[in-house]
């Protein structure tokens, strides 16, 4: 069940919902209702000016976004101004822009609504960074499994291209920008920027080494500049209302609002744009709190790759960057996964485990095999027939995995086994002791 309603997102006093979810039914997506909510015209505003102002230059572009604090929304919240700044101005050749629609993180479901509810703000959004850096070229690459957000997004693709907002010549100007829908088959790696490329390409779905990054070689080797859907979808209300406005939404450093998909043991999952610097108690509650009136008992607080967190530490953390990272865990995508009382975190982690052999793209080593050595070793604990000297021999193959891999997939798979271990260790150590979890219904 997704949550499309601005309403559920009115927070501190401001309507906040109305930057992506502006009170949407899955009724208003199309561009008479994006129009209607003063869509397109950040776009009009850069190219033509009005109202007095002057047309603005990409480079005043690029500061507005930098002011903003506006930060990647996929996973690594990279300062998006700076990336874009990373191209090339002067290049001989074509430049491409990437929209990573390939949502795959575990937990993370906010993308897919975004492209469904509202694809007019991510072709606005992109068309502003195109313009910023000088690409007359885009293409937004769409997780394979949800066909109906590609065909929602194509349609929306073709009213922008049918009201000129799209194409030569943009508003009378001289910036032309055509922007293209593409969509994978469902392989979790493709979200990884340098094998999404790989697959936009045609080619098979596995990681490239960077550096360099693809700022420098992208797309069919040409400088690229890659940003998550939220990322893009966040640009049009800053250039409406200026850096400075989306940076005080939030807090120094984390600027703006965030949508949080909040999922697992809650009452009312969802997703949930709120600003970032929003205490973790408060997002819950926007959930339904806990589900059944359970105690909360941890917390993975941005996608299955992120470590989890013990109630305790999250009960003191804001939702942002920083607060988050203080806490020895991501932001990650922003997937909230909440985790009741009757949990048992070795079953858990077996599930997690799972997932990552299961995905893996078997280019390194150290990924390949040590996915599955963890897996094996989690699903012989988890049985009953584990020995405890397997708990330290599990962080032994989670620090010979991590930072020893060609992309960021193995230290999502290890992360997540040393950061259960570390806080739930006594989990592990009952199971090995009693063959039964210390949660009863797993027993
Ligand atoms: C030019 C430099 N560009 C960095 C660029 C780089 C990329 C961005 C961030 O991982 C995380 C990962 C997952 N010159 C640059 C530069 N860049 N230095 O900045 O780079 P990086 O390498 O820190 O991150 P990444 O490889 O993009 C992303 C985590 O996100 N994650 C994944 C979520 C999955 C989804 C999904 O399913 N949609 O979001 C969740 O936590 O583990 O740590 O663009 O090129 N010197
Ligand atoms: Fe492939 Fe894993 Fe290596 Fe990434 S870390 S390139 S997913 S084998």
């Amino acid at each position: 069940q997704f949550q499309a309603k601005g309403t559920e997102t009115c927070f501190h006093g401001r309507h906040i919902g109305a930057q992506i979810y502006d009170g949407l039914d899955g009724k208003n997506w199309s561009l008479k209702d994006y129009e209607a909510r003063g869509g397109y015209q950040a776009l009009r505003r850069i190219l033509t000016g009005g109202n007095g102002l002057e047309p603005m230059t990409p480079e005043q572009v690029i500061a507005e976004v930098k002011t903003s604090g506006l930060r990647g929304r996929g996973g690594a919240g990279f300062p998006t101004g700076l990336k874009w700044s990373f191209m090339p101005r002067m290049y001989p050749g074509a430049k491409y822009l990437v929209c990573n629609s390939d949502e795959g993180e575990p937990g993370t479901c906010k993308d897919r609504d975004i492209l469904m509810f509202n694809p007019h703000i991510v072709i606005e959004g992109m068309a502003i960074a195109a313009f910023a850096m000088g690409i007359a070229t885009g293409y937004n690459y769409i997780h394979g499994e949800i066909f109906e957000v590609y065909e929602r997004f194509e349609a929306a693709l073709e009213e922008a291209r049918a009201a000129g907002y799209l194409g030569n010549n943009i508003f009378g100007s001289s910036f032309s920008f055509q922007l293209h829908a593409a969509h994978g088959f469902g392989a979790y790696i493709c979200g990884e920027e340098t094998a999404l490329l790989e697959s936009l390409e045609g080619k098979k779905g596995q990681p490239r080494f960077k550096p360099p990054f693809p700022a420098s070689y992208g797309l069919y080797g040409k400088p690229t500049t890659i940003n998550n859907t939220e990322t893009f979808a966040a640009v049009p209300w800053i250039i409406r209302n200026g850096g400075q406005q989306y940076l005080e939404i939030g807090k120094p450093n984390n600027g703006g609002t965030k949508i949080f998909s909040v999922v697992g043991d809650v009452n009312k999952p969802g997703n949930f744009e709120v600003p970032l610097g929003t205490p973790f108690p408060k997002l819950l509650e926007l959930a339904g709190g806990v589900r059944s009136g359970r105690k909360l008992k941890a917390v993975i607080p941005g996608g299955s790759s992120a470590p989890v967190l013990p109630a305790s530490i999250m009960n003191e953390c804001t939702m942002d960057y920083d607060s988050i990272a203080k806490a020895g865990s991501m932001l990650g995508s922003g997937a909230v996964i909440v985790m009741d009382d009757s949990r048992c975190m070795v079953k858990s982690l077996l599930r997690l485990s799972y997932f990552y052999m299961h995905e893996s793209c078997g280019q390194c080593t150290p990924c390949r095999e040590g996915t599955g050595w963890l897996f094996r070793m989690v699903e012989r604990i988890a049985n009953g027939q584990g020995r405890m000297e397997d708990i330290d021999l599990l962080n032994s193959v989670a620090d010979n995995i991590q930072g020893r891999t060609i992309c960021a997939l193995g230290d999502a798979a290890a992360m997540p086994v040393r950061a259960m271990i570390k806080h739930f260790r006594d989990e592990f150590v009952h199971l090995i002791e009693h063959k039964t979890s210390v949660v009863p219904a797993y027993v």
